[in-house]
């Protein structure tokens, strides 16, 4: 039976964080806030909404809703003007050979993002086409550790959670793949990630064999 592998965007594809950063960077200045790449860290795979929460907290501040709305607008804004200019040389390493394997391999493929973005991204780095199902940020209510936006996309492709595989390079991600009852593979740093099933630190480190396992478990 075939599997579904189910990837993170931002932090997994591409390394779109430093863009939110610039972003998150120049609203908070607007409005008095200082915020730092520690701060930025903590909002990977956080959506908008919460995200800006967490900056009114940190910089104890409070705004009307229409201020709020203002800002998220401004935000998304600035951050599509990075966004535009990307294209496939943002693919992070290996990406998609491992995206051509699985394919080759007859698995089902399918996004789990938090961003709201995702379509527009992958249209730009040109790698669309490659993926049987998108849940995004357009199609949850739960953010992630929720396992919602995982749940929904094995429903899509009608493939149990337990013949899924998540990677994620967030901690929230890979809880919510636990939650899912996924089988979890963290994409970063060993200790961040312990509570994934396996980590590595980018996929040149996976090799054939172990997807194969994956394939074949
Ligand atoms: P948007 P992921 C997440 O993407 C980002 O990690 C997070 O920093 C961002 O706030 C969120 O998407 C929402 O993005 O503003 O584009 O809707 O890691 O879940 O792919
Ligand atoms: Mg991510």
């Amino acid at each position: 039976t075939k599997k579904a592998f189910i990837f993170d965007l931002d932090g997994v594809i591409v390394d779109t964080a430093k863009y939110h950063f610039l972003a998150w960077k120049k609203l908070a200045g607007t409005i008095g806030i200082d915020f730092t790449e520690h701060q930025n860290e903590q909002l990977k795979g956080v959506s908008r909404v919460k995200s800006l929460e967490k900056i009114l907290v940190w910089g104890n501040k409070s705004i009307s809703d229409a201020e709020f709305t203002r800002l998220m607008a401004f935000k998304n804004d600035d951050y599509l003007t990075y966004i535009d200019k990307m294209d496939e040389e943002e693919i992070l390493p290996d990406v998609t050979k491992t995206l051509d394997f699985l394919r080759g391999k007859k698995q089902y493929i399918a996004l789990g993002s938090a961003s709201k973005n995702a379509r527009m991204i992958l249209e730009k780095v040109n790698i669309l086409e490659k993926f049987d199902v998108i849940v995004d940020g357009n199609d949850v209510t739960k953010g992630k550790p929720d396992p919602e936006v995982f749940l929904k996309a094995a429903e899509h492709l009608n493939v149990p959670p337990e013949h899924c595989i998540v990677f994620e390079d967030a901690v929230a991600g890979i809880q919510a793949a636990n939650n899912a009852r996924m089988i979890s593979i963290g994409i970063g740093d060993k200790n961040t990630l312990h509570e994934a099933d396996y980590v590595f630190s980018d996929f040149t480190e996976m090799d054939d064999d172990f997807l194969n396992e994956l394939i074949n478990r």
